[in-house]
């Protein structure tokens, strides 16, 4: 048995350490600033999956009222070929977040049987990545290469990493591009665009407009898990800030914007109630039947599909719809950028 190296591990433990002051500072800062935001009070919907929330998430994923990850798995699972037959080898794949891993799982059996795979699954989570390198740890010719980054810097070292005539995939599943606002969705492609060479392709996961009433009682579901999953925000707040929320206090409350084509998440309060979170230095008074906006999600129609690609860099190359929960897997190719002007 070899040494253990003490110095390394010491270092390896203190950089972790700094990682996480800094991060539960960003934290604290990102709370406060959104809750002093004046009219509506605001909670970046990137804090929700914390372990808890994560795990919550997982189980929304499996309500009979929540169809969106059942309609992306499918179409995934249906289509896996096809997908690939536009993207001649050889490729490698990078997933913005890694997600379970258990969608992923089909492109890449697709792909392996062709060629042996590279894949990298970016997420800022130690334990996401852990997660999803075990779920598909049995795929033979695939090797994983977790990334734990944001999803542009991930990109970035992917793109880096790549060796000439290599194509890149990029994937963005889960409609988790539905909780940019539509601006910001597109700043946040175009940038995705920049990372890529011409040719590359990023297949991405668009949750469509459907009725009302599915899509509020998908994001409402009487069992209650996603009142716990948003419920969990203010908990994680209290665990990560010390901060005194009393989560009785609070209703879980959604609502579809129809102008803005997007369902969004709330908490109101249920009376009059002050507020301290230690860790941020901050303390506020919410009034009886006030909210805290903590996400949107929102829905597409297939035809608005190739106009975000073709705005952003992109040229929408095929696109699948699911029968049962409309929900649409696009797969967009890298344009050539345009001629500059002399
Ligand atoms: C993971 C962002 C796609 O917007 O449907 C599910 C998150 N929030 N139920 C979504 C979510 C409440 C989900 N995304």
């Amino acid at each position: 048995m070899s040494t253990p190296d003490f110095d390394a591990l010491r270092a390896d433990r203190l950089s972790a350490q700094a990682l996480s002051v800094q991060a539960r500072l960003a934290f604290a800062h990102a709370v406060r600033d959104g809750l002093s935001k004046p009219g509506q009070r605001e909670l970046p919907s990137l804090y929700l999956y914390d372990e808890v929330g994560t795990a919550l998430f997982e189980a929304i994923t499996l309500l009979p009222e929540y169809g969106l990850t059942r309609a992306d798995e499918r179409l995934l699972r249906r289509h896996a070929h096809a997908m690939i037959e536009h993207l001649p080898p050889p490729v490698i794949v990078a997933e913005l977040g890694s997600g379970s891993g258990r969608k992923t799982r089909w492109l890449l059996e697709a792909l392996a049987r062709r060629e042996p795979v590279v894949y990298y699954p970016i997420d800022l989570s130690p334990s996401a990545l852990a997660k999803c390198e075990q779920a598909l740890s049995g795929l033979g010719t695939v090797s994983i290469v977790g990334l734990e980054k944001s999803y542009l810097e991930g990109l970035d070292d992917v793109a880096s990493r790549r060796r000439s005539g290599q194509r890149l995939l990029v994937l963005f599943l889960g409609s988790t591009i539905g909780n940019f606002e539509r601006p910001a969705a597109e700043h946040f492609l175009h940038e995705i665009r920049r990372c890529l060479m011409a040719g590359d392709a990023l297949l991405l996961g668009t949750d469509l407009e459907k009725s009302v009433a599915d899509l509020l009682l998908a994001y409402d579901d009487p069992a209650g898990v996603t009142a716990a999953f948003n419920l969990n925000l203010l908990a994680r707040i209290n665990r990560e800030l010390d901060a005194d929320f009393v989560l009785r206090n609070f209703a879980h409350e959604v609502r579809y914007n129809d102008h803005e084509r997007r369902i969004e998440v709330h908490l109101r309060s249920k009376q009059r109630q002050t507020v301290t979170i230690r860790a941020a230095d901050f303390t506020c008074t919410l009034r009886e039947g006030e909210t805290i906006w903590t996400e949107a999600c929102h829905k597409y129609r297939v035809e608005e599909i190739p106009g975000m690609a073709q705005r952003t860099g992109f040229v929408c190359e095929a696109q699948w719809v699911d029968g049962e929960w409309p929900f649409a897997e696009n797969l967009w190719l890298a344009a050539p950028p345009a001629p500059t002007n002399p």
